[in-house]
């Protein structure tokens, strides 16, 4: 998992570099086909990227578009779900047994598919019409880090480029914004590593919650699901101002809410739910460049000064990523390989 984790700038300079034109291709495709929805379908990390999908199709195209786990899909396909509509499939190891049912399923229904996923030869790759490849390298750990954070960068691109085809307006810009992933996320490994080992020893205790709005919400989920998965810890995630709607109560003085706040978020929502927290004795941690919240939070850590909201996703969960893994550590578990999980959670 460290490895996979410290090893991300270089495998997202890799996807930007060789990746964008076959995501083109995809993009093109979806546009001649006419499609008028896309639904993104996975299981736990790959279901978080779907909502991920979902959120950035919202914003880029006009396309209606949701988000499934896969065994909903199974279990009760929406009857929105129609000839009109593609469905993309998303999983690090292609072989997740309610995902690759799910596909089958779309398979038998005449419904069109994408898979996007780390293995080319896995059946999701066989048997979907069109595929992409993650490209993000071998991943030994149990858990999903580089795979997650390269393929919701996949995502946005891809939601990108068919908005771009569909003539959206001010969206060109935000590829070359993306092109600077692979810079910022190395400056925060390089400048934060070591204080987020400190906060992770001496928060380890806590009761941990995630906090975050738009395309940060997700990265909230994904990351709640990295601290249960490595430490076995209760932890939850919400909508920022969802925070207020009942999960305030739980807060005491041993709750550590972690604040994922990147320069283009709604500030004043931000600052005032952090006064609240501390009046109510929680703890914040803020993943901010906005001083103010730097500042209003008992500890901080830096984000990319230019890093902004709308780009900030596989940047934001990198410091979570660290932070629960140098928790798992410290409990003295085995972050690469949770007890009760398997790499490819296989169902008879
Ligand atoms: C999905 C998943 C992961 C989880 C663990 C087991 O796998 O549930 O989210 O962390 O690795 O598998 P996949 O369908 O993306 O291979």
């Amino acid at each position: 998992m460290y490895k996979e984790i410290i090893e991300q700038p270089e495998v997202f300079e890799k996807i930007l570099k060789y990746k964008i034109p076959e995501i083109e291709g995809i993009a093109k495709k979806i546009i001649e086909k006419k499609f008028n929805a896309i639904h993104y379908i996975g299981c736990g990390s790959s279901y978080y990227a779907s909502m991920m999908g979902s959120f950035y199709t919202n914003q880029y195209t006009n396309l209606h578009t949701t988000a499934l786990p896969s065994s909903e899909f199974i279990l009760y396909k929406p009857l929105y779900i129609k000839e009109d509509s593609l469905l993309v499939f998303l999983s690090r190891s292609g072989e997740t047994t309610e995902t690759v049912e799910a596909l089958r399923k779309a398979n038998k229904l005449g419904l069109e598919t994408l898979a996007i996923s780390n293995e080319e030869n896995s059946s999701l790759a066989k048997e979907a019409k069109y595929f992409i490849n993650i490209n993000a390298g071998e991943e030994k750990s149990v858990v999903m880090t580089k795979t997650f954070s390269s393929l919701i960068i996949i995502l946005q691109i891809l939601a990108l480029k068919i908005g771009i085809f569909q003539k959206i307006k001010n969206i060109e810009e935000t590829l070359n914004k993306i092109l600077n992933l692979p810079i910022y996320a190395r400056n925060l490994i390089e400048k934060e590593e070591e204080k987020i080992k400190e906060i992770a020893n001496n928060y380890s205790d806590y009761k941990i919650i995630f906090l975050g709005s738009g395309p940060n919400y997700p990265i909230c989920l994904e990351s709640a699901l990295k601290l249960r998965e490595t430490s076995y810890l209760m932890t939850e995630a919400f909508h920022v101002l969802e925070f207020r709607h009942g999960p305030m109560a739980e807060v005491d003085k041993r709750t550590l809410l972690i604040i994922i706040a990147p320069k283009g978020i709604n500030e004043k929502i931000f600052i005032d739910l952090m006064k609240d927290i501390k009046n109510n004795n929680g703890e914040i941690l803020a993943i901010t460049n906005i001083e103010e919240i730097y500042n209003e939070a008992t500890i901080s850590i830096a984000l990319p000064e230019k890093l902004l909201e709308e780009i900030s996703p596989p940047i934001n969960i990198i410091p979570n990523q660290l932070f629960v893994y140098y928790i798992s550590i410290g409990k003295g578990y085995d972050p690469d390989n949770p007890r009760h999980l398997s790499r490819v959670v296989k169902i008879k």
